[in-house]
């Protein structure tokens, strides 16, 4: 017997990517419901070469179904996750609402697959923030090896990120500079056509920006809590693939040599390394694939022991919705969820 699975946000950018993957990894599910807020009910979303009609969450009734994988951000999680968690759905959400509470996992499966076993304390699982996710999948083989002290990575994040209508934006911007329209802006603080923006997500007191903050404080739970991070995030006119330059220093030795030998077999990895023009990984290959690639490993010879490369991913798909499914898999791998019987 498959599972009964929801998508909630499914006309979102995550939404409709978790209904591809789905599809694409033949995820073992009997049913599956596209569920979103009243104004999108009726719309029409693809999974495989079925047409699933939008129904509404709030009328929803969540008793037969097995997981719930939410993506309608931090505010509808909030109120609906426990709810839904508490009609007996498995909620892995991938907003950041959970992320930092003791009682939830926070799971990338490659690095830490073993803390799923604490969901059942209150039926939901978190996704990470989308730069996290490729940053720990190359860490945590290095980590193994050589214990990481601090890292200091730069961003580099795509539209995507930001939704749909931050990708709308930029096609308008770009197109307006070529037809030499007024550039108007609406969802960045500055124009991002031609141009980046130092800023992703609201300022803290410190000076850091919310999306720097989650960088390094779900690296800390999801990798471990002794890692120090400093991040810069910026956004960038690219409309799918986050690309970082990581500086890590190890308290142990490591040559770039292992590092690369260690992260061409690690899971989820792929090393795109050769030291010539056009010899590493860019968003526009990244984009509508799976792995993290990693490329430019180097020693920096500033510091005792220290690795500086380049982590490109697809924020959609590892970053969000491939991560969230790879969630659910591991939980039926690790028979830590069963299909409740549905009435015939
Ligand atoms: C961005 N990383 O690129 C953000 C989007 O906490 O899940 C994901 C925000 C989050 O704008």
């Amino acid at each position: 017997m498959g599972y009964k699975v929801a998508v909630v946000g499914a006309t979102g950018n995550v939404g409709r990517e978790m209904l591809n993957i789905l599809d694409e990894r033949k995820f073992p599910a009997d049913e599956v419901v596209a569920l979103a807020s009243r104004k999108s009910v009726g719309q029409e979303c693809s999974y495989g070469d079925k047409t699933l009609k939008v129904k509404a969450l709030d009328h929803y009734d969540f008793s037969d179904v097995d997981i719930c994988l939410m993506s309608a951000g931090g505010t509808v999680s909030k109120e609906w996750s426990p709810k839904i968690a508490a009609q007996g759905a498995v909620v892995i959400d991938n907003s950041s609402a959970w992320r930092m509470d003791p009682d939830v996992p926070l799971i990338v499966p490659e690095v830490n697959a073993h803390a799923l076993e604490g969901f059942a304390k209150k039926n939901i699982i978190a996704n990470p923030n989308c730069s996290t996710a490729q940053l720990v999948v190359a860490l945590k083989p290095l980590h193994d090896k050589a214990k990481i002290k601090r890292v200091v990575v730069a961003t580099y994040q795509s539209v995507s990120g930001a939704g749909k209508e931050a990708m709308d934006e930029l096609f308008s911007q770009t197109k307006s500079v070529f037809t030499l329209d007024e550039v108007t802006t609406k969802k960045f603080p500055k124009r991002i056509a031609f141009n980046v923006i130092p800023q992703i997500d609201v300022f803290m007191e410190d000076g850091y920006t919310k999306e720097e903050w989650k960088m390094m404080m779900e690296t800390k739970k999801i990798l471990d809590p002794k890692i120090k991070l400093t991040a810069t995030c910026v956004r960038v006119p690219v409309f799918v693939g986050h690309s970082e330059a990581v500086n890590i220093e190890f308290e142990n030795p490591i040559s770039d040599e292992e590092a690369r030998e260690i992260l061409r077999s690690a899971p989820g990895c792929l090393v795109i390394d050769k030291r010539e023009p056009g010899g590493y990984a860019t968003p526009y290959e990244a984009a509508g694939e799976d792995a993290t690639y990693i490329s430019r490993i180097r020693t920096d010879p500033t510091v005792e022991h220290g690795i500086e490369m380049w982590v490109v991913s697809d924020n959609l798909r590892k970053g969000a919705a491939l991560n969230t499914i790879q969630i659910a898999e591991s939980l039926i791998n690790r028979k830590l969820l069963q299909a409740k019987k549905k009435a015939a």
